[in-house]
């Protein structure tokens, strides 16, 4: 640029230069003023937002429980800010899930007080205000600026849609300042600028893990959202298995965009990672490298869940025959995971411990692998100091499920591992899991790895598996596998 005005540092606020000059920022030329006229001017009134947050009054809901919880307290909670992924570019913003249980708000930055009131709790929603056209950050500021990034709810907006008391952003520090003969609780770790605000508190922990305790029971709108997400999550699966012949040329990334485009499609995002493991990967538990190949006659372990628009992420794993069959060999190791499964589900109901389904897996696993000839008999691999069986099981059986992934991961552990109530959702998903390089195993039986997890709701009178609609058995597996032609019998979706 040869006729720039000026150098940066020479244009400040104060200087004689900012009557014609608008400083916009490092590394960025200063603005003509007029140009800021022109651009802030001329733009017809948006039309007034009609809708409101469906979980409005479910989010007050929980702002009243969490203010009982902790009777007393103010109680900060932040979102957290935009993250960088690299310089100037950021990751798609996801909300901090206690912040989004309490609000249902999805703009970055913001932080919801809780204060105690006489009667009832008094809740503000802090949120920055608007980079529309009234300022030149409209235009000048391509991380919030409005003209780069789109419209957001400000103050204003905010205050409608989620039904809330609503004030700027910048009021927060003045407001906490002035909070006198209460103790204030926070969520850690989410913002800084929270952090540095708030003096840390024996208290914080304790509002983290009841935030967690509060989300172990799904209300109905959760589970209306974690049916939502586990559907989108069976087509998705379903998409996979009509891409596995174009799997099979361009390797496993072929399956993890084939599911992520279905979740971008039908949800928010993924709710994690997607695990994409053929063969061998199979028995790396968090394989999202995805960069290999897809091969007829092995597995592909797919472990991947949707993430609808309302956050709450389904958690499904199948195993498939690449090629539409299982081989002998596989099947074995199919049946065992398969039994451990169904003996899991079984197990689950309310009054019951967390470990139940963990403990009847468990047993159906180490019976098989005694069957294998891999542990000399159930007794002695279970026995607390061997545990022999957990070289080929590696992992727990059963997480909760809802915002997270693994869910409600705060709550103290007598709560989490006590006894399962109704209307928490939890998943069970035993494997069995044979390294290609481990000796110890047959040879016929290395390179399997084998999960099978569904996403199951305590109901009062038993399990209520939500991921009911994807195949599990054997012989559904394999025929579903055919009808939806990826065993290459139908067309492929990506040509070479
Ligand atoms: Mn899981």
């Amino acid at each position: 640029m040869t006729d720039r005005p000026v150098t940066e540092p020479d244009v400040s606020a104060d200087h004689p230069l900012s009557a014609t000059w608008v400083w916009a920022g490092p590394h960025r030329p200063p603005v003509p003023r007029a140009l800021v006229e022109q651009m802030t001017s001329g733009w017809g009134a948006e039309a007034p937002a009609t809708t409101t947050y469906p979980a409005a009054a479910a989010c007050a809901a929980r702002r009243r429980r969490i203010a009982e919880r902790l009777n007393g307290h103010t109680l900060v909670v932040p979102t957290g800010p935009l993250k960088v992924r690299a310089n100037d570019t950021d990751y798609r913003f996801r909300p901090g899930t206690d912040f989004f249980y309490l609000t249902g708000c999805d703009e970055p930055d913001a932080v919801v007080v809780l204060a105690p009131g006489a009667a009832d709790v008094h809740a503000t929603l802090f949120i920055p205000e608007r980079r529309d056209q009234r300022s030149h950050e409209f235009f000048t500021d391509s991380r919030y600026g409005e003209l780069w990034v789109g419209p957001r709810r400000g103050v204003r907006e905010a205050a409608a849609y989620y039904d809330i008391e609503t004030a700027p952003l910048e009021d927060l520090p003045k407001h906490l300042s002035g909070l006198q003969g209460t103790t204030v609780a926070t969520v850690r770790g989410l913002d800084p600028t929270i952090d540095a605000l708030v003096a840390p508190s024996e208290s914080d922990a304790t509002l983290v893990a009841a935030l967690s305790e509060l989300r172990l029971v799904k209300d109905a709108f959760e589970r209306a959202q974690l049916s939502a997400s586990i559907a989108a999550t069976v087509a998705g699966f379903a998409d996979v298995v009509r891409a596995l012949p174009a799997a099979q040329r361009h390797g496993e990334r072929v399956v993890e965009g084939v599911f992520n485009l279905r979740a971008r499609v039908a949800g928010h995002d993924v709710g994690y990672d997607t695990i994409a493991a053929a063969g061998a990967h199979a028995s790396v538990l968090h394989w999202t490298r995805n960069d290999g190949p897809v091969r007829a006659g092995d597995l592909l372990l797919l472990d991947a869940g949707v993430e609808g628009d309302h956050l709450y992420t389904a958690d499904v794993t199948r195993t498939l025959p690449v090629s539409g069959t299982f081989s002998p060999a596989q099947r074995r190791i199919y049946e065992i995971v398969l039994a451990a499964q169904e003996a899991g589900i079984a197990a689950v109901r309310p009054g019951v411990p967390f470990a139940a389904a963990h403990d009847a897996a468990t047993a159906v696993l180490v019976d098989g692998l005694v069957d294998l000839g891999l542990v000399p008999d159930a007794a002695t691999a279970l026995r607390r100091d061997v545990q022999s069986y957990r070289r080929y099981t590696l992992h727990g059986t059963s997480h909760m499920l809802g915002l997270d992934v693994h869910d409600c991961a705060n709550a103290r552990q007598e709560l989490y591992r006590g006894d399962l109530g109704e209307g928490y959702v939890l998943t069970v998903e035993p494997g069995l899991y044979f390294q290609a390089h481990d000796l110890t195993v047959p040879e016929e039986y290395r390179g399997i790895g084998v999960r099978i997890e569904d996403d199951i709701w305590v109901g009062a009178d038993g399990p209520v598996n939500l991921s009911a609609a994807l195949p599990r058995t054997v012989e559904d597996v394999e025929s579903w596998m055919h009808e939806l032609g990826g065993d290459g019998s139908a067309g492929a979706l990506l040509s070479d």
